[in-house]
C-alpha cells in the first residue's frame, strides 16, 4: 500500500513541471525604482503578474512596434489607462507562443532605463515516451 501512495503521489506531482506558471514581479516599492526580480526564464503559455507596490510607473516591452512578436504595456490597464499610474495597479500578461524563443526586454517609461527588466522566453519542456529494452 504504501508504494501505491508513493506511485499515485509521483503522478500528481510531475504534471505540474509542464503546466504554465505564474511569475510575479513587483514594481517599485521599498526597493526603489526597480523591477524585482529584474530577470525572468520564463515559457510560453507562463503568465506574469506586475504589480506595483509603490511609485509613479508602468511595465512595457522595450519594443513597441506592432509588428513585434509580442509587446505590452501596461498599468493600470493594459490598453488605455497604461502610461503609468501610483495606484497599486495589477497587470497580468501571458507569454504568447508569437514570443518564440527570446529575450523580451521591458522597462518603466517613467524611469526608463535606469528601471527594466527582461523576460527570457525557453521553449516549454514536454513529456516524451520511451521505452526500455
Ligand atoms: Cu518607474
Amino acid at each position: 500500500m504504501k508504494t501505491r501512495i508513493a506511485l499515485l503521489a509521483a503522478s500528481l506531482l510531475a504534471p505540474a513541471c509542464v503546466w504554465a506558471a505564474n511569475h510575479n514581479v513587483t514594481v517599485g516599492g521599498s526597493a526603489g525604482n526597480v523591477f524585482t526580480p529584474s530577470s525572468l526564464d520564463v515559457q510560453v503559455g507562463d503568465t506574469v503578474t506586475f504589480s506595483n507596490a509603490g511609485g509613479f510607473h508602468n511595465v512595457a516591452s522595450t519594443n513597441q512596434d506592432p509588428g513585434a512578436g509580442f509587446t505590452f504595456r501596461c498599468a493600470v490597464d493594459c490598453t488605455s489607462d497604461n502610461a503609468g499610474s501610483n495606484a497599486s495597479w495589477t497587470a497580468v500578461i501571458t507569454i504568447p507562443a508569437s514570443a518564440g524563443h527570446a529575450d523580451i526586454p521591458y522597462l518603466c517609461e517613467v524611469h526608463g532605463q535606469q528601471m527594466s527588466g527582461v523576460l527570457r522566453v525557453t521553449n516549454p519542456v514536454s513529456l516524451q515516451s520511451f521505452s526500455i529494452d
